[in-house]
């Protein structure tokens, strides 16, 4: 392969209109198509190509470009990444803290091996590389309110050793080698039009889909279980900021993103004011309790608001349950 790219990842200056070619990787988990719907807004349609190993609807496909993508299989990124001319990877591919307790083999693999590969190629080209981190990279032993970017990290899931593993090697490649690396580390993302899949924050999506069919729900999670939380468009447009900051701004490679802490009941308190005072919650914890008893109760993001001016917009429950139940029953038409 040859690198017929002109334009280097320390130079690629996305704030001065200059349209970067991105792949992003498991584009059809919960924040893919959202963030690519917002990148070809603003860099072109052709030029932002989503990928997954999942099979796309006609939908996905008439957006604009899509190539299915393995992230184990290194080859398959390496000629896409070539054949397009990519500039920017945005490697969304992960298996989540829950799903991966289950099946830590395949976490280890896609998140550790698919990271591997697509940190190497970005190393190879000179990429800009984003990857989510998230909070869940925190453990038991680390301060859990207020946690700041730099503490104790000994998580204990699957899911949360792969992403300080990504973490890690993102620093070191950067160092080493120069790479712009970025990663953001995220709390549970609430979205109306893209669901979740195999995290323990899930419910947080789940109770507005139980609310409008059952006026009920059952929470996974005890009713005091309180954690950091963010609405969708603030992390696409956080994600975007971030990823759009020019690297003097940036003292740090990864920085916690935070915007509001809520437990199930206070959701459901939200619920109750907001959309029906008979919605009933019921508390039936399992195997995810023991998963968020581990993960901090609300993140300190100064830095991000400091070094690169994130200011998440829905920053209550209130407003949180009005925008959902708005979104929610707007796709019902
Ligand atoms: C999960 O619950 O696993 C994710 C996360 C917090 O990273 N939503």
């Amino acid at each position: 392969f040859s690198n017929s790219r002109t334009v280097n990842s320390a130079d690629l200056d996305i704030t001065n209109n200059e349209k970067p070619k991105v792949l992003v990787t498991g584009c059809l988990g919960q924040l893919g198509m959202a963030l690519i719907k917002k990148m070809r807004e603003k860099y072109g349609v052709e030029n932002v190509i989503g990928s997954d190993i999942k099979v796309p609807t006609d939908e996905v496909l008439s957006d604009g470009p899509f190539v299915p993508l393995n992230v184990l299989d290194k080859e398959a990124i390496e000629n896409e990444i070539v054949r397009n001319k990519v500039d920017v990877v945005v490697h969304l591919s992960a298996i989540l803290s829950a799903l991966g307790e289950k099946k830590p083999d395949i976490a280890l693999r896609v998140n550790v091996s698919g990271f591997q590969n697509v940190l190497e190629l970005a190393r190879k080209y000179n990429l800009k590389l984003f990857c989510p981190s998230t909070m869940g990279a925190f453990g038991p032993s680390t301060p859990r309110v207020n946690t700041p970017d730099l503490t104790v990290m000994r998580p204990t899931t699957i899911y949360g050793i792969t992403k300080v593993h990504m973490e890690l090697m993102g620093e070191y490649y950067n160092e080493k080698y120069g790479l712009d690396f970025r990663s953001l580390r995220y709390p549970g993302i609430i979205s109306a039009d893209s669901a979740p899949g195999g995290g323990t924050t899930d419910y947080a999506v789940d109770i507005f889909h139980s609310a409008l069919k059952s006026n009920s729900f059952v929470s996974f999670l005890n009713k005091d279980t309180s954690l950091p939380m963010m609405y969708l468009d603030d992390c696409i447009d956080g994600t975007m900021q971030f990823i759009e900051a020019p690297n003097k701004s940036l003292k740090q490679r990864v920085y916690n993103i935070h915007a509001l802490t809520f437990s199930p009941q206070e959701l459901a308190e939200g619920i109750q004011e907001q959309w029906s005072k008979d919605f009933k919650i019921h508390y039936n914890p399992d195997y995810r309790q023991a998963i968020a008893d581990t993960w901090p109760i609300s993140l300190d993001d100064s830095i991000a608001r400091r070094d690169w001016k994130f200011d998440p917009k829905i920053n209550t429950v209130a407003s949180l349950v009005k925008i959902m139940f708005e979104k929610l029953q707007a796709q019902r038409i």
